[in-house]
């Protein structure tokens, strides 16, 4: 979390929908917003429902031809909803030549064009704090599953392998995750909620971050290899985006080493993936627990049938209470920019 920011509470499920749904708040519109959706939010209970209810939805993606749809309905348009997954490029914001602002449904906006934006005066905002724990937990529940080889025991027991045969000695040991050393790779909101938990886990925490942090106790490591040379299990939970594409390289897998464990709850290209398969397949590393990787959706063939890979399907923020929570800042964003002309949570 930025300094001085503070947590965003976390509502439970039966409140988080409330503020949007009395019927009230809305009895004064005459007319709705119309506004640009640039695909959908399917990965939220009731984003579209909710989009569509409160304005007047263009559904950019049902378009087979998105430019024609831009060019026939982009005039008036002065905010439009997407998210990490869809993005906005130039071309789409120099597309709309009303729009002021950007509501995009998650945290990450590596694939919003900022600059483009700025350039155009128009607003961006993100949905920050609200996924943090479940990130966090995600990243801790990869961690484990790689140390103690939970894929590959759910496999043996599902294809029927106990009944038959012995367990030690099909499944070699796995690795004790207490008492060891964690290295984290980006010390922003996530990665500070990956670090509080590891005190749970009694590990030494260190992490590498483009700039050393004074109000944290966990020691810093200005060379990323040289925190992967100390820890036994790093977490990369960086932005993604230019600056930090291929960041965990060759040289970093290497260093983290043979028994070493990398975990990735943050952006596929953190990582080089190729350089990632060749460590694990030469047993230069451990183990790879992933949530998100360089080319989404497609996942390496070699990783799917790696027993030292832990794959999911980008599932970080993927809960009921923090999807709903994600949602609802979306609609917080957009409601306070029509009102206010201003969003509650910009991206920078
Ligand atoms: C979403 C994410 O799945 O918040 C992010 O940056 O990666 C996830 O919460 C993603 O935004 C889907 O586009």
């Amino acid at each position: 979390m930025r300094a001085g920011a503070r947590p965003r509470p976390v509502p439970p499920p039966d409140q988080v929908a409330s503020r949007f749904s009395h019927p009230h708040l809305y009895d004064n519109m005459t007319t709705k917003h119309r506004i640009i959706q640039v695909g959908s939010l399917a990965g939220s209970p009731t984003a579209n429902q909710n989009l569509a209810e409160r304005y007047d939805v263009v559904e950019l993606w049902k378009y087979p031809d998105r430019k024609a749809a831009l060019a026939e309905h982009g005039k008036g348009i002065t905010a439009v909803v997407t998210s990490a997954n869809h993005g906005a490029d130039a071309e789409l914001i120099n597309a709309l030549p009303d729009l002021k602002a950007i509501c995009s449904w998650g945290v990450g906006y590596e694939t919003i064009d900022i600059q483009a934006a700025k350039q155009r005066g128009v607003q961006v905002s993100n949905t920050p704090d609200v996924l943090t724990d479940c990130v966090a937990d995600l990243a801790w529940g990869l961690l484990i599953a790689g140390a103690r080889r939970m894929g590959q025991g759910e496999r043996f027991v599902r294809a029927g392998l106990w009944g038959s045969g012995q367990v030690h000695g099909s499944i070699p040991l796995g690795l004790r995750v207490s008492g060891k050393k964690l290295g984290i790779v980006g010390l922003g909101r996530i990665g500070e909620a990956i670090a509080r938990r590891g005190a749970g886990f009694d590990m030494d925490i260190r992490y590498h971050n483009r700039r050393k942090r004074d109000d944290v106790p966990y020691g810093y490591e200005a060379s990323l290899t040289g925190l992967a040379e100390w820890a036994d299990f790093l977490v990369v939970a960086t932005v993604g985006g230019a600056g930090t594409r291929h960041l965990v390289n060759r040289e970093v897998l290497e260093a983290l080493g043979p028994d070493g464990i990398v975990v990735n709850i943050a952006r596929g290209p953190v990582i080089d993936e190729t350089a990632l398969v060749a460590a694990l397949q030469a047993g230069k590393l451990g183990c790879a627990a992933l949530d998100v990787f360089e080319h989404e959706p497609k996942v390496p063939e070699a990783l799917m049938t790696s027993d030292k890979a832990v794959v999911l399907p980008h599932i970080g923020s993927a809960t009921l209470e923090t999807r709903l929570s994600m949602e609802n800042l979306v609609l917080e964003n957009l409601q306070a920019f029509f009102e206010t002309g201003k969003v509650v949570t910009p991206a920078e």
